[in-house]
């Protein structure tokens, strides 16, 4: 009994402390200035371990934005010393990733019964809560299953709205297209929790509800996020097999079939912005696809995902401004100034490839030239202090801004019928 309790202690210290997969990895923030210090990262990414965060491949890298990237803590010194010879300026973001992987569970130990909204969810306890508010609220949500993933899991789709018996305008939001991202499927959780608790209290949301419908998928890349809880925290990809690589997975937000591995994706299946052999190649993306191309009533498209706090909209593929660029630009400064408005979290908005980086085959993009105008991918907290570590602590307060902003959309939506 003793030994059992020793090595048990022995077990339950290495797994939190000193030992563990990213044990002294940091973080880094660069800051490239001109080609010499674009040369250094594209060489450092050749010859160590180097994780991008943001952007997510040497290949998006450019002089005028900001890098983080994770280093093995064997490599950080070396590379540490080789970016102060060319004089490539850096901040150290995290110090030891390890210690920041417990302080991500910091969330509050709630006593009650019900689910806890303020702790991340494994994807199991999600498929019970999936089941269990549909369950729940038979006369405001229905669930689907939009398809399997390539491991074989359910993909769910829960439609949110006042059931009328005939069919509603719609708005599509998502969550969980990239793996390690889990403040995403936190917020869908968050969104379907609050429609259903202010239903019939809250004026405006019960509008919301009774004239239309919110078509959400928590989690559209399960396998990759059940892969980010029990192999790597830091996997952003599906969990497909890639014939004649070792390399897994290929990036949801490169494979739908906008201008498709046309600019800011990689052919390379070990990049993590793999395009996939192609278009729609993956079953997650296929689903979601195939839904949104059948659902005749889509209006407003929504994605949810991490870090770095913008709001942005078409185009990604090109610098080209759509149409409509002026209406979009006007509704992404209004949801900015609405989710500022709570805790003062600062977005930048506008077109993804100016505010962001040029990318082609992402979900907003071929969503809006499906022709739903109103498409949006919302990057939220925080600006890279945690990146995707953020602490469970913040998972209310970012749920909350975040709302301020969906539902400003949505009530646009819904005040401008097309
Ligand atoms: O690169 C992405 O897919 C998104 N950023 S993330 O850090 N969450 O990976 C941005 C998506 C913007 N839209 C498109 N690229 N279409
Ligand atoms: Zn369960
Ligand atoms: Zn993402």
């Amino acid at each position: 009994m003793k030994a059992f309790f020793f090595l048990g202690f022995v077990a339950a210290f290495s797994v939190g402390a000193t030992v563990g997969k990213y044990a002294g990895d940091k973080v880094l923030r660069l800051k490239p200035e001109n080609e010499e210090h674009l040369q250094y990262i594209r060489d450092v990414s050749r010859s160590a371990k180097v994780d991008f965060w943001q952007p997510h491949s040497v290949e998006l890298v450019t002089t005028n934005r900001s890098v983080d990237f994770r280093v093995d803590a064997d490599r950080a010194s070396d590379i540490q010393a080789g970016l102060e010879k060319i004089g490539l300026k850096y901040d150290i973001l995290i110090e030891d990733v390890q210690s920041l992987m417990a302080k991500q569970f910091d969330g509050n130990k709630m006593n009650s019964t019900g689910y806890n909204y303020e702790k991340y969810h494994r994807w199991d306890e999600i498929v019970c809560w999936i089941a269990k508010i549909t369950v729940e609220n038979p006369t405001l949500i229905s669930r689907f299953e939009i398809g399997r993933s390539y491991e074989g899991r359910h993909i769910y789709l829960l439609r949110v709205g006042k059931r009328t018996g005939h069919v509603k305008p719609a708005i599509f939001l998502d969550c969980g297209i990239h793996a390690r991202e889990w403040i995403s499927p936190a917020f869908c959780q968050w969104f379907v929790k609050e429609a259903v608790r202010s239903y019939g209290s809250d004026s405006a949301m019960t509008n919301l509800l009774n004239k239309l419908d919110f078509l959400v998928v928590p989690v559209i890349n399960v396998d990759g996020y059940v892969y980010s809880w029990t192999k790597d925290r830091f996997w952003r990809k599906t969990r497909s097999r890639n014939p004649g690589s070792h390399c897994v997975g290929t990036d949801p937000n490169r494979n739908f079939d906008a201008r498709w591995c046309s600019i800011g994706a990689s052919r390379n299946p070990c990049a993590d912005i793999y395009c996939g052999p192609r278009a729609e190649s993956e079953q997650e993306v296929k689903a979601v696809a195939n839904f949104i191309r059948n659902y005749k009533s889509i209006k407003a498209y929504l994605t949810i995902h991490s870090y770095s706090q913008m709001c942005l909209f078409p185009y990604s593929y090109t610098y080209l401004l759509t149409s409509n660029y002026k209406e979009l630009n006007i509704i992404a400064f209004n949801a900015v100034e609405a989710l500022s408005s709570l805790h003062g979290t600062r977005y930048e908005y506008g077109p993804a490839s100016i505010i962001i980086y040029p990318s082609a085959g992402g979900s907003d993009d071929w969503a809006y030239d499906l022709g739903i105008k109103y498409s949006f991918t919302f990057e939220l907290r925080d600006t890279g202090k945690y990146g995707f570590l953020l602490p469970e602590s913040q998972i209310r307060p970012t749920c909350e801004e975040t709302m301020l902003a969906i539902n400003y959309i949505a009530t646009y939506v819904l005040n401008h019928p097309y």
